[in-house]
């Protein structure tokens, strides 16, 4: 199923006048609105292949229906999200969940859907069929080479279908760790996921980037070895330039400042990016912003100050215009790779990522609204009273006409989820795909 441009048209006529209206009202309001749209209009999110379908939890699953059922229909997709949003031209694949059989085939499909291949991700925290060694006992760090090179040759073998795909980054998340004091050797398995990960990035090429993504438990709930920020920042410092620290906004500690570590992390130059999502507890994958939506503004307020939007790793080669993404070296310290990570278990999955790209516009056109130089003579000042009120006007203005007028000028739907439902989407993947179909992956 495809949406097409006259279908967006249709939706947005009898919806423009208004529009007009409620944007006429912000702007008056703001200042440098040109600015903020062009940056609106250029930023993008990477869209998950296994968040295609109901995720469920380790009780049950319940899936929805209509769900993928290959790589081909996950790519159709996200490629009708973009279509209504313009704002979702990348997919991140799972591997082995997502093996293209034919690379230049599934390129070509990806790119007339507007779509690039952003970063790959290795899977070793389950054992595949016809796998020779298990993982129950840890992958990259486990006691025996020999699962340890099965795990490395791995990760090497997910890197080379990413070059086929035209990707440039590999994101590396283990479940390694241990469940009991004494089970594990904390140095040794510091020490064996090293010199695995030196392997791995040994195996890159010269533009690509390795993502070390961290999480404090699950698993494992004694220890993990890539634990928290300070791990994964350790092992991107020894591996070397191309490696890089991703934030999984799910994996910290109850209350970390995560804003804070996203500040410290960029000016270290090892920003890698971040896997966006919400959660109340712990590792909820919840849809962004749906239960803290004040944070999630808080992490684009640094983003902006460390000046690290400035620059989109995701260009916006788009839906009118699909060439093929460019492999130039670009400066690996102003770019950051924006991708959601989340599962949905009682909503319908292309709604929950509507809902999630907004968000995320949201927060980044509000962060952009920071009157930055006031904020910085508050902060001299000591002036703790206004520094909040500077930050939280920001927060408080209703910026939803500035991300439609945005997604209106890239050729997208006012609004997409309104147009998802009028025209049906979910009923018509239902009648090709049929009711009972589950995704592929989580
Ligand atoms: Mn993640």
């Amino acid at each position: 199923m495809k949406i097409t441009q006259h279908q967006i048209e249709a939706h947005n006529a009898p919806r423009l006048a208004r529009h007009k209206k409620q944007l006429a009202y912000l702007t008056a309001e703001i200042t440098g609105e040109q600015g903020v749209l062009e940056k609106l209009a250029a930023f993008q999110v990477a869209i998950p292949s296994w968040a295609l379908g109901t995720g469920g939890t380790r009780f049950g699953r319940f899936p929805g229906g209509g769900e993928p059922r290959s790589l081909e229909e996950k790519i159709e997709d996200v490629g009708l999200l973009h279509a209504l949003n313009r704002a979702s031209g990348a997919i991140s694949l799972h591997l082995p969940w997502d093996i293209p059989t034919d690379a230049q085939a599934i390129r070509e499909l990806a790119a007339s859907h507007g779509l690039r291949f952003d970063a790959v991700n290795s899977n070793t925290f389950q054992d595949q069929q016809n796998q020779a060694l298990s993982y129950k006992f840890g992958s990259l760090q486990h006691v025996d080479p020999a699962v340890r090179r099965q795990a490395i040759e791995h990760n090497i073998e997910v890197i080379r279908h990413g070059e086929a795909l035209g990707s440039d980054a590999i994101t590396v998340w283990l479940a390694d760790g241990s469940c009991f004091p004494g089970q594990l050797n904390f140095r040794r398995a510091f020490q064996n996921t090293l010199d695995s990960l030196r392997e791995i990035y040994a195996a890159l090429l010269p533009h690509w980037k390795m993502f070390i993504e961290y999480k404090a438990f699950e698993p494992n709930f004694y220890s993990m070895t890539v634990g928290d920020w300070g791990q994964s920042l350790l092992y991107a410092n020894k591996l070397g330039g191309q490696a890089y620290t991703l934030v999984d906004l799910g994996h910290h500690l109850p209350n970390a400042n995560i804003e804070q570590i996203v500040a410290l992390l960029l000016m270290e130059g090892k920003l890698g990016g971040f896997h966006f999502n919400d959660s109340k507890y712990g590792d909820d994958d919840l849809t962004v912003g749906s239960i803290r939506p004040y944070q999630l503004f808080l992490i684009f307020n640094e983003l902006i100050d460390g000046g690290a939007l400035n620059q989109f790793r995701i260009s916006d080669f788009g839906f009118r215009n699909p060439k093929p993404p460019t492999t130039e070296v670009r400066n690996p310290k102003s770019e950051i790779a924006l991708m959601i990570d989340a599962s949905h278990n009682v909503k319908d999955p292309l709604e929950d990522l509507l809902q999630s790209v907004e968000a995320i516009q949201l927060a980044y056109a509000q962060a952009l609204l920071v009157d930055r130089p006031a904020l910085n003579a508050a902060q001299l000042d000591n002036d703790t009273v206004r520094c909040q009120e500077i930050l939280q006007a920001a927060y408080r203005t209703d910026v939803r006409a500035l991300v439609a007028e945005a997604r209106r000028r890239n050729g997208g739907a006012l609004e997409p989820l309104g147009l998802f439902r009028e025209v049906g989407v979910r009923k018509e993947l239902f009648r090709e795909r049929g009711a009972k179909t589950v995704a592929t992956g989580l």
